[in-house]
């Protein structure tokens, strides 16, 4: 890989046996072009954040080596969920996967299709845990560390299942 990037992705899910897409949603990032899954964090099971009255999620992440640019990353997840049926029926609608690219390296990024670092990743336990999982010494360009955030999460419930 000529010049690798350090790429961190969110996956979610909370239809269609989450904890299968999730397995299967890391697998095909295994088998992105010119990248590598360096590590994927245990599952987790999450309260549902931002709408209530809807299955608590399965929640991980995943750390990748690519040689991919941020934007042709963004559209090679994007393809991926499509290909898992994902709709989109309404923001925050339940999901059979969702794929959300978090860092690229040190890059911030604030265009209409992508914001680098995802701009709520630090307000959430479904992220900073996992995130913390494989990467203990993570940075959020412009937030300080991510071990930093892990108290405003806490009241948010997380459980580690497999
Ligand atoms: N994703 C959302 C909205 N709320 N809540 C949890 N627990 N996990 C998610 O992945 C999630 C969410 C939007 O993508
Ligand atoms: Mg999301
Ligand atoms: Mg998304």
């Amino acid at each position: 890989m000529a010049i690798p990037h350090r790429a961190f992705v969110a996956l979610g899910a909370n239809l269609d046996d989450p904890l299968a897409q999730v397995r299967s949603g890391a697998t095909a990032l295994a088998a992105l072009p010119d990248s590598r899954l360096v590590a994927c964090s245990s599952l987790y099971r999450t309260a549902p954040v931002g709408l209530a009255g809807q299955p608590d999620y399965i929640n991980a992440v995943a750390w990748l080596e690519t040689a991919l640019p941020p934007q042709a990353l963004l559209e090679a997840l994007l393809a991926i969920e499509a290909g898992f049926g994902r709709r989109r029926d309404y923001h925050h609608a339940p999901r059979t996967l969702d794929l959300d690219l978090l860092l690229h390296d040190d890059t911030t990024i604030d265009s209409p299709s992508l914001c680098l670092p995802h701009p709520r990743m630090h307000l959430r336990a479904f992220v900073i845990v996992p995130l913390l999982e494989i990467a203990p010494d993570c940075r959020i360009p412009g937030r300080g560390t991510a071990a930093a955030w892990l108290p405003a999460v806490r009241t948010q419930r997380i459980e580690r299942i497999a």
